[in-house]
């Protein structure tokens, strides 16, 4: 069986599905106040619900290297009214893409249900937080922090570091208490990695099959995409939906993507192929 387990709510993992992602950045919205941007927050979640999404990704801290940090209050002020107001409204399971433990305990009491931490629960405090709620934990691979990552990262052997790396987060979460029903885990592509090392991990993504674990996958739109077809973010949906199709075939579980219609028809297309 393949339950994952969300706080109040489980999931089914048999069927590969997917997480729709919001952004709760200032900069991803050109202009206007607050309210605005809450608004418009709202309305792409809804749009992505009726477009089959079975996770949302509620993001306040922007991972790209040249972004600034942004401190707890903020990050809180950005994304606890969102996780509240999706609760509230959707029966859709939310995620919530922090590293912050204040913010993962008021994200679990505004009603989130999965904890995509980038940093793998490495803040202090987060790997007990974590254990506390209850919540179901997305375990990624990056070495380094998003500001330094891409300074020559360098493997002798990418997918094996790799799933070296998490396993080792997968035995400290059990460590600290986290039922192995509760995690995922997540290759990281394009953190702290070149062209070639995320191409040779993608290609080796069954190996990390051997941890038992699900897999959840996010390539969507990013530069090993632009890297093959030399194009910019806006161009990259064909190969977003080639890779996510791939993903899926090897044995992900969760995709998380900006184009939620074409990755679930593409996903669905995928899974009644597996399961003729
Ligand atoms: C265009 C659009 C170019 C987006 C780059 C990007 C992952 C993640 C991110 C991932 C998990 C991103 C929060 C980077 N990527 N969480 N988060 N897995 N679990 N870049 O691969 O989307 S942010």
């Amino acid at each position: 069986l393949s339950i994952l387990e969300c706080g109040n709510r489980s999931i089914d993992l048999a069927k590969p599905c997917v997480m729709g992602i919001l952004n709760v950045t200032p900069d991803s919205f050109s202009d206007g106040g607050k309210f605005n941007q809450f608004d418009k927050a709202l309305y792409h979640a809804e749009q992505m619900i009726a477009d089959g999404v079975v996770f949302i990704d509620v993001g306040g801290e922007s991972t790209r290297p040249g972004a600034k940090t942004v401190t707890v209050q903020e990050e809180l002020e950005r994304v606890i009214p969102v996780i509240e107001a999706l609760a509230k409204r959707f029966d859709v399971l939310i995620s919530v893409d922090t590293s912050t433990p204040a913010v993962m305990l008021a994200a679990a009491q505004a009603g989130a249900h999965l904890l995509n931490d980038v940093r793998s629960l490495r803040r202090a405090g987060a790997l007990q937080v974590a254990a506390q709620t209850k919540l179901a934990v997305c375990l990624m691979h990056m070495i380094g922090e998003p500001h330094n990552m891409q300074f020559a990262p360098s493997y002798q052997d990418v997918t094996s570091e790799v799933t070296d790396f998490l396993v080792s987060k997968v035995n400290e979460c059990l460590s600290a208490g986290i039922a192995r029903n509760r995690l995922l885990i997540d290759p990281g592509f394009g953190f702290a990695k070149t062209l070639q090392h995320n191409l040779r991990l993608f290609r080796d993504l069954s190996v990390l099959r051997k941890v038992n674990i699900p897999i959840l996958v996010g390539v969507s739109r990013k530069s090993m995409i632009g890297g093959i077809l030399d194009n910019q973010v806006d161009e990259r949906l064909f190969g977003s939906i080639a890779l996510a199709s791939l993903a899926v075939f090897m044995g992900a579980k969760i995709i998380r993507a900006h184009d939620v219609k074409a990755t679930v028809d593409a996903i669905k297309m995928v899974q009644a192929v597996q399961e003729a």
